[in-house]
């Protein structure tokens, strides 16, 4: 990726964790740096650089980026996740230390449950910075791991190339699959050569799924209909635990699971219901008081930067570094029982 190593002029309307803290003394401390895979700062904030809308507007080309350019990620992840360059990420994936009975056994508002972690492969570039040839090795190595896959988690893998646009449209519209097109990871370079090398593996019921090459090497996906949360984590935490068996994922002491978008780091998790809040919805006050008193986050029912439809929306944890994932779902459980609770009474 060539472009221009001057400091980016950044507009007075943008608002980006990049933009605000992009000194042109970090700019310039940091400009001649590269990592061992040719990854360089102009990279790692092209896609905040030309999208001024972004929320954080930086992406690491390898786990190198999170300390090479530190002086830049550093506060940035302290802004969005609240974790000092010190601190140490601490992973629990025990089921048994959840405790998350299904807010709504009579099925009146969550329409459905989804937990999915990112992952990458140690010892390799991240989507930014991978080649074609790594891309589609790897597609091949984790497509055919996953396929060995044995009981409910057995399944097919299905490459995005080649796939009909029919079945592609609707597994998107399904909840299934991802977009094609995000103009934020299209300047960070992870669109380079699509759809080759990206695809979904997934078993019958559609109830586990895994994405390959999109934003991150893997992000492992269980869902289901209704609200059984703890059927849902009990799922993906053994499916990871499959996983790792054949694959090693890249983890640091520090930052926990290496992610391309510093939102994802530690965890990588989001675990999030699709739910019907149509009083609440009116009141976005009250609504906002309670996500933010779980640390939780709306985004619509077609995913990020998507708008709510009918007053469903798609409520998930908001903190993913520093905390465990059991702390992840609890978050978000305990936050939908007080937003169901709130919802009855108005
Ligand atoms: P990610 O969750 O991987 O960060 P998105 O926010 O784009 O990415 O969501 C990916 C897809 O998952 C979207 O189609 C979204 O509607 C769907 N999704 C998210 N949560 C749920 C849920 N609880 N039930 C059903 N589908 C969901
Ligand atoms: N780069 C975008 C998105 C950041 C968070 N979301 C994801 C999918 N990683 C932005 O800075 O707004």
């Amino acid at each position: 990726m060539e472009q221009e190593n001057d400091f980016p002029n950044f507009p007075p309307e943008c608002h980006s964790l990049l933009c605000k803290y992009l000194s042109k003394e970090i700019f310039d401390a940091l400009k001649d740096k590269q990592t061992r895979y040719g990854f360089r700062l102009t990279d790692a904030i092209h896609s905040g650089v030309v999208n001024i809308d972004s929320g954080i507007g930086v992406y690491a080309g390898d786990k190198e980026s999170y300390f090479t350019f530190a002086a830049l990620f550093d506060p940035i992840i302290q802004d969005y996740h609240g974790f000092d360059p010190v601190d140490k990420h601490v992973s629990n994936l025990d089921p048994d230390d959840l405790d998350a009975p299904n807010p709504d056994p009579e099925g009146e508002y969550i329409l459905s449950t989804r937990i999915r972690v990112g992952r990458n492969v140690a010892n390799l570039p991240l989507g930014p910075a991978i080649s074609k040839a790594q891309r589609n090795r790897l597609e091949k190595d984790l497509s055919d791991a996953l396929m060995t896959l044995k009981g409910t988690l057995a399944g097919t893998y299905y490459p995005l190339k080649g796939m009909s646009e029919g079945i592609r449209s609707q597994l998107i519209e399904d909840h299934f699959l991802f977009k094609t097109g995000d103009r934020f990871l299209e300047a960070a370079g992870l669109n380079r050569d699509w759809p080759e090398g990206r695809g979904i593996f997934h078993n019958d019921e559609k109830t586990f799924l895994v994405w390959i090459n999109e934003e991150d090497q893997l992000r492992i996906i269980s869902m289901q209909q209704g609200g059984d949360i703890k059927e849902v984590f009990t799922r993906l935490t053994t499916a990871i635990g499959e996983i790792e068996k054949k694959v090693q994922f890249s983890y640091s002491q520090h930052l926990g699971y290496i992610t391309s978008c510093p939102t994802n780091l530690g965890t990588a998790m989001r675990a999030s219901v699709h739910i019907a809040l149509p009083k609440l919805a009116k009141d976005m006050e009250t609504f906002k008081a309670i996500t933010d008193k779980y640390h939780l986050q709306i985004r619509g029912i077609h995913g990020e930067h998507s708008e709510s439809e009918g007053g469903v929306y798609d409520i998930s944890n908001r903190r993913r570094l520093g905390v465990t994932e059991v702390q992840c779902v609890q978050d978000m459980h305990d936050g939908v029982v007080a937003l169901i609770e709130k919802e009855k009474s108005l």
